[in-house]
């Protein structure tokens, strides 16, 4: 199977990235032919520093090696240096109708938070996006839910573009980890965490100890002291709940009986010393690459000739059933 997957370069890295998809792409390197992107003109539909993009790029590559993706294992590359990527999703956009794209709920989300950003690229955003998917010819394209409708989008765009020129594109599906793939802020726990939002509301992969304490500990949760999975009625125990059971590897029945007649601070407590150690080998392995910048640019440097075979390969291929060459 083909596996393509990417993420924005606008800000840190948190525990929702990894859980939702970066965990899934490291096991998915051990048996699939896989393509993982930083998507930098992705980043820039929304307010950026452009004195800050660089080093963006440079940290997010660094924060996939450090969760353990493997340059021999897989393609890592930067979005904007393979420049058929924005070449198709023009094509695309030509098939696409405008209704489809304004119905996306990030583009109804995102131009509610950022109205002076309403632009066109926020709208034509899942057309680059399915660009991304269809250029590499992937099945899988492992994302967290939030993502999941703009991956029904680019199957509906291949099925148009394959109807109306002849069989290019395979029809790609999300692959959404069974749990994980909705992890919300911490300080709104009704709210999906989100690296653009208030650093309080995640944690970062790479946060210190005594960070990663403070930000549980100040996790909002209820008025109750049960420690109890009811997304109802205890949404913000429920998050914690779940990012324990998933970084422990226990169940959330299990976790309930350890917590069974303890209050919120010794849960607290003992999820905040989980995460610690759990995110200590993130922290360690970003500590080496920082002082590895060339390595980094070599690896980039790489993908991005591998990735630029395949690209073109496949824009050969549409450009020819649409009559452009
Ligand atoms: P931004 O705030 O810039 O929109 P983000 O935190 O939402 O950033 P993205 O770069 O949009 O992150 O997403 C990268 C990947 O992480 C996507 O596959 C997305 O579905 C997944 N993801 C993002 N947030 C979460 C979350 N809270 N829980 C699970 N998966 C998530
Ligand atoms: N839109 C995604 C990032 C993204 C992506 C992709 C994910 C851009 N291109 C291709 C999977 C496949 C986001 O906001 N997280």
């Amino acid at each position: 199977m083909k596996v393509f997957s990417g993420i924005r370069p606008s800000g840190e890295l948190h525990i929702g990235n990894y859980l939702g998809a970066i965990k899934q792409w490291v096991e998915l390197q051990e048996k699939h032919e896989c393509v993982f992107c930083i998507v930098d003109f992705h980043a820039i539909i929304t307010a950026y520093k452009p004195e800050e993009l660089q080093k963006n790029i440079l940290e997010l590559t660094i924060a996939y090696l450090a969760a353990g993706l493997d340059p021999e294992k897989c393609i890592l590359f930067v979005q904007s240096e393979v420049k058929e990527h924005s070449e198709l999703a023009w094509l695309l956009g030509t098939i696409t109708p405008l209704g489809d794209l304004k119905r996306m709920i990030q583009f109804k989300e995102k131009s509610k938070k950022y109205p002076e950003h309403a632009s066109a690229g926020l709208l034509n955003y899942p057309l680059l996006m399915a660009a991304d998917i269809l250029l590499y010819k992937a099945d899988l394209v492992p994302v967290g839910k939030d993502q999941k409708q703009h991956i029904e989008l680019t199957r509906e765009i291949a099925k148009r573009f394959n109807k109306t020129f002849g069989d290019v594109f395979i029809l790609p599906k999300a692959l959404l980890p069974e749990a994980g793939q909705k992890i919300m802020s911490l300080q709104e726990p009704k709210k999906k965490m989100s690296k653009t939002d208030s650093p309080a509301g995640y944690i970062g992969i790479f946060d210190e100890p005594e960070k990663i304490k403070e930000k549980i500990m100040t996790a909002v949760t209820d008025s109750g002291k049960v420690v109890k999975y009811d997304l109802e009625r205890k949404p913000g125990i429920s998050n914690l709940l779940t990012i324990y059971s998933l970084f422990s590897g226990k169940t959330i029945k299990i976790l309930e009986k350890k917590f069974n007649g303890k209050g919120y601070y010794e849960f607290k407590m003992g999820m905040a010393l989980l995460l610690i150690e759990s995110l200590e080998k993130f922290r360690k392995k970003r500590k080496e690459l920082l002082a590895r910048e060339v390595y980094l640019r070599e690896i980039l440097s790489r993908g991005k000739n591998r990735a630029q075979v395949i690209a073109q390969s496949t824009m050969r291929e549409v450009k020819n059933k649409m009559g452009l060459i």
